[in-house]
């Protein structure tokens, strides 16, 4: 009893909660067209999972259509030139990567650390949207679960050739995750998420992917320290 009236009831229509709905719904809708392109980039890599890849990278433009309406049925409008300023580093890391047509630093980028940042995301932001946005993010929320699943099978299968690359990708790209969870943590909070519930949130899920890889306890306590570490 005394928890559920605990509970603060959010207004979804305050300047303030529509303010930072702004860039938290362009971080989303930029996050899912980037993870449509960099599928279908790597459909184009790995020749024998292209119609697999393919199937993904459509299901995350259905992803960033549903976020779309999430933001109009709050009457926001989203700020993608701040989005897209977010995404630059990964974006960057990801074109170099692909350019040189290092698979495995692609999977890494895309199917490990983007897709627990937003499992970690949407598991938090659930309990907190509004209706019809939690609705969209339980059906999205499944099929990132897939995407994430997806480059653990593939780096299992191959994980003697791509460990070291692996820990170079770690070592370069989950600073990057925790600086962009650091700059969105005050907007998300006016959402009602907490900032240390997204950090354990993604960190529990991707020391669980490294493990299903084939990594040991000890690596995945060492790499997940080069997040803090830079
Ligand atoms: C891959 O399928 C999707 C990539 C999207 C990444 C989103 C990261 C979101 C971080 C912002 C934290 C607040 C989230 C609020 C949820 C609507
Ligand atoms: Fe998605
Ligand atoms: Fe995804």
């Amino acid at each position: 009893m005394l928890q559920l009236e605990a509970i603060p009831a959010i207004d979804f229509q305050t300047e303030a909660y529509k303010d930072a709905y702004s860039r938290i719904n362009a971080i989303v809708i930029e996050g899912e067209q980037e993870a449509h392109d960099n599928y279908l980039t790597l459909a184009e890599l790995l020749a024998d999972e292209k119609q697999e890849l393919i199937r993904l990278s459509k299901m995350e433009n259905r992803h960033m259509k549903g976020f779309q309406a999430c933001g109009r049925n709050l009457k926001v409008t989203p700020d993608m030139v701040f989005a897209k300023e977010f995404f630059s580093e990964l974006h960057e890391n990801f074109q170099k990567a692909s350019a040189e047509g290092k698979v495995v630093t692609c999977l890494l980028i895309q199917s490990l650390i983007i897709e627990c940042f937003a499992i970690a995301a949407y598991n938090i932001y659930i309990p907190v949207a509004d209706d019809f946005a939690r609705k969209i993010t339980e059906g999205v929320i499944k099929e990132e679960y897939m995407h994430l699943n997806f480059g653990e099978v593939w780096l299992e299968a191959h994980f003697e050739e791509s460990k070291a690359e692996l820990e170079v990708a770690n070592r370069q790209n989950l600073p990057i995750i925790w600086r962009l969870l650091n700059s969105v943590a005050d907007d998300a909070n006016v959402l009602g998420m907490e900032k240390e519930a997204l950090i354990e949130d993604f960190m529990i899920a991707y020391g669980e992917a490294l493990g299903n890889i084939g990594f040991s306890n000890r690596d995945i306590m060492r790499m997940s320290a080069q997040g803090l570490a830079a």
